[in-house]
C-alpha cells in the first residue's frame, strides 16, 4: 500500500517538476489565416510563435507568447481581439457547446475557453463556461509579447486531463458574426493533449468511421460508440425535416443513410468511403460542411444544426420533385433550401430561436448589398458555375442570404406552387429567366425590383392559401418532436442568445454565425465538386 502511495505521489510530483521546466510549444512564423483558411497578414502581435501550459500551485497558468508586443488598445473601437486556450476538457470532439469551427480548432470540441479580451481600450481576461454558457472573469499578466492567464481546474470543470487549441482572432465590427478578420493557431492540425502535467502534441488520430446504427422512420443513422445522443439529435433532426417538407413536397425520397461523424476528418474519410470520392475531392471539406445528399445518403459534419439537416434535406426534395432543374437555377435551389429549412426549424420550439437570428443575419446581408447598390441580378446565380465562383470569392453570406430572401418573397407573393412551376419548367429544358417569366410573367429583373421594394413583412408573409395547410401539419409535426427532444434542452440553452448582448462578449454568437458562413462556402464546394465530376463523366 505504501508502494502504491508512493507511486501514486511520484505521478503527481513527476510533471510538476517538468513543468517547472516548462514545455515550450512553438509555432511558426507568419502563418495567419483568414475566415476561409487562406493565408493572410496581420500584426505581429496576432502571430503565435511560442506557448505553453503549467500547473503552478493549485492552478493552470497558460502561456502564449507573440510575435509583437501586445497592445493595450485598439486603434479602431470596432475592433475586437482575443487569445484562447480551447479547452475539450472531456477529450470529446462530439460535445462542444461553444460551437463547430474545424478550421480554427481542428479537430476538438470545445467545452471551455480561457481568453484574453480586447475591445477598444478594455482589456480583460474571462473563463467561457460552455456547459453553464456562462462567462467569469480570470487574472492575466501581460509583459511585452507574453500573456499569462491563470485559471484553476474548477473553471474547466474539474478537468484535469484534456485537449487544448490555442487561438489569436481579430474581429471587426465588434466581433460581430462575419467580422473575423485574421486569426492564428496552434498547432497546425489536431491538438495538444494535457495529462498529468505534461503537454504532448497529439499528431494523430484514429480514423473513426460511423459503424453503429440508429433507426427511425425515414433513415438510417451511423454514428460511432460515444456519439449516440448527437445521432439522436441528427436523426431527429431529419425526420423534423422530413415530415414538414412533404407538406411542399408531395413525392418523399426513399429512405436515407445518415452518416454522423465526430471529426471533419472522419467526415472526409466518409465521403472517399462511402460516396467514391477521389482524396483531392473530398479535401474540399477539410475546414467543415458536407457536400449535399447524394444517392439519398447524407453527410453530417460536426458542425452541422437542424438549419444544415433540413437545408441538405430540401435538395433531395427539391431534386424528386424537378430532377437535375436546380443546376440551371441556383438562386432558387439554394434559397428554396434555405427557406425551407428556416420555414421548418423556426416551428420547431428547441430551435426556433437559432432560426431567428439567422433571418436576422441574412437580412443584414441583403440590407448591406442594397446599401452598396450590389444585389445581384438573379442571372448571375444561375448556373452552378457562377454560384461556385462567388463562393470561391468568399461572397456566400451574401448569395445564400439574398437567395433564401427572395425565394421567401416570392412565396409569400405568388406562393409556393408557382415557385416549384418555375423548378418544372426548367426541368423541362426552359432557361432560368424564361421560366420565371412564363410562371410568374415578369422578367427576372421585375422580379429583383418588386423584392427590393419589399418590406420585411411582405418577404415574409405566409401566403393565403397554403396557410391552412402549414398551420395544420405544423401542430402535428410539434407533437412527434416535443415527444422525442427532452434531451435537446441544454443545448438550446447554450446556443440560444439574447440579440441586445454585446456580440463581441458572445463568443457562443460570433462562432455561431461565423459557422453558418462557413457551412454555406462547404455547401457551395458540392457545386464545384459536382461540375468536375460531371466533367469526369461526361454527363454535360
Ligand atoms: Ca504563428
Ligand atoms: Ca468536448
Ligand atoms: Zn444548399
Amino acid at each position: 500500500m505504501r508502494k502504491l502511495l508512493f507511486a501514486l505521489f511520484l505521478i503527481f510530483l513527476t510533471p510538476n517538476l517538468v513543468n517547472v521546466v516548462g514545455q515550450s510549444l512553438t509555432d511558426a512564423n507568419g502563418d495567419l489565416l483568414d475566415k476561409s483558411g487562406n493565408p493572410a497578414v496581420g500584426d505581429p502581435y496576432l502571430d503565435i510563435v511560442e506557448a505553453s501550459l503549467v500547473i503552478e500551485g493549485s492552478s493552470y497558468l497558460g502561456t502564449i507568447k507573440l510575435d509583437g508586443d501586445i497592445p493595450s488598445k485598439t486603434n479602431d473601437n470596432s475592433i475586437f481581439i482575443e487569445w484562447d486556450f480551447m479547452i475539450d476538457a472531456d477529450k470529446n470532439p462530439s460535445t462542444s457547446p461553444w460551437g463547430y469551427f474545424p478550421l480554427a480548432v481542428n479537430d476538438i470540441g470545445v467545452d471551455y475557453m480561457a481568453r484574453l479580451c480586447l475591445l477598444g481600450d478594455n482589456r480583460w481576461g474571462e473563463v467561457y463556461n460552455g456547459p453553464k454558457n456562462s462567462f467569469h472573469e480570470i487574472d492575466f499578466q501581460l509583459n511585452g509579447n507574453e500573456i499569462k492567464l491563470m485559471f484553476s481546474p474548477s473553471d474547466i470543470g474539474g478537468s484535469m486531463s484534456f485537449d487544448f487549441v490555442i487561438l489569436v482572432r481579430k474581429y471587426g465590427n465588434r466581433g460581430a458574426p462575419d467580422a473575423l478578420i485574421v486569426f492564428d493557431k496552434a498547432p497546425e492540425k489536431l491538438h495538444y493533449a494535457f495529462q498529468a502535467g505534461v503537454v504532448t502534441v497529439q499528431t494523430t488520430r484514429p480514423v473513426e468511421l460511423p459503424n453503429l446504427a440508429m433507426e427511425f422512420a425515414h433513415a438510417t443513422v451511423y454514428h460511432n460508440q460515444g456519439n449516440e445522443e448527437r445521432a439522436k439529435d441528427m436523426g431527429e433532426a431529419f425526420e423534423y425535416g422530413y415530415a414538414y417538407l412533404q407538406q411542399d413536397f408531395l413525392k418523399v425520397p426513399p429512405k436515407f443513410k445518415v452518416y454522423v461523424y465526430r471529426t471533419q476528418d472522419d467526415l472526409i474519410q466518409g465521403l472517399i468511403k462511402y460516396s467514391g470520392f477521389s482524396p483531392s475531392q473530398a479535401d474540399f471539406f477539410k475546414s467543415g460542411g458536407a457536400p449535399r445528399p447524394l444517392n439519398y445518403l447524407m453527410h453530417v459534419s460536426p458542425q452541422f444544426n437542424w438549419h444544415s439537416v433540413a437545408h441538405e434535406l430540401t435538395h433531395t426534395f427539391i431534386e424528386e420533385y424537378s430532377g437535375r432543374a436546380y443546376l440551371n437555377i441556383k438562386w432558387l435551389d439554394e434559397g428554396l433550401a434555405e427557406y425551407e429549412s428556416w420555414k421548418c426549424v423556426s416551428t420547431n420550439p428547441m430551435h426556433g430561436q437559432e432560426e431567428e437570428l439567422f433571418k436576422k443575419s441574412a437580412l443584414n446581408a441583403v440590407d448591406e448589398l442594397e446599401s452598396r447598390n450590389a444585389l445581384y441580378p438573379l442571372d448571375e446565380l444561375t448556373t452552378d458555375e457562377q454560384w461556385g465562383k462567388e463562393m470561391i470569392a468568399g461572397n456566400s453570406y451574401y448569395i445564400y442570404s439574398e437567395a433564401y430572401l427572395v425565394a421567401s418573397y416570392l412565396i409569400s407573393s405568388y406562393g409556393i406552387d408557382q415557385v416549384k412551376s418555375i423548378l418544372r419548367e426548367v426541368q423541362n429544358g426552359a432557361k432560368a429567366s424564361e421560366a420565371v417569366e412564363t410562371v410568374l410573367e415578369k422578367t427576372q429583373t421585375e422580379i429583383l425590383d418588386e423584392f427590393k421594394n419589399a418590406s420585411e413583412s411582405e418577404i415574409f408573409k405566409t401566403y393565403t392559401t397554403t396557410t391552412a395547410v402549414i398551420t395544420s401539419s405544423r401542430t402535428e409535426v410539434l407533437t412527434i418532436t416535443s415527444k422525442t427532444s427532452t434531451t435537446l434542452t441544454q443545448e438550446v440553452l447554450t446556443t440560444t442568445r439574447s440579440t441586445g448582448q454585446p456580440l463581441a462578449i458572445w463568443p457562443p454568437t460570433n462562432q455561431i454565425l461565423v459557422e453558418e458562413v462557413i457551412i454555406l462556402i462547404a455547401i457551395g464546394v458540392i457545386a464545384i465538386w459536382y461540375r468536375k465530376k460531371t466533367k469526369l463523366q461526361g454527363l454535360r
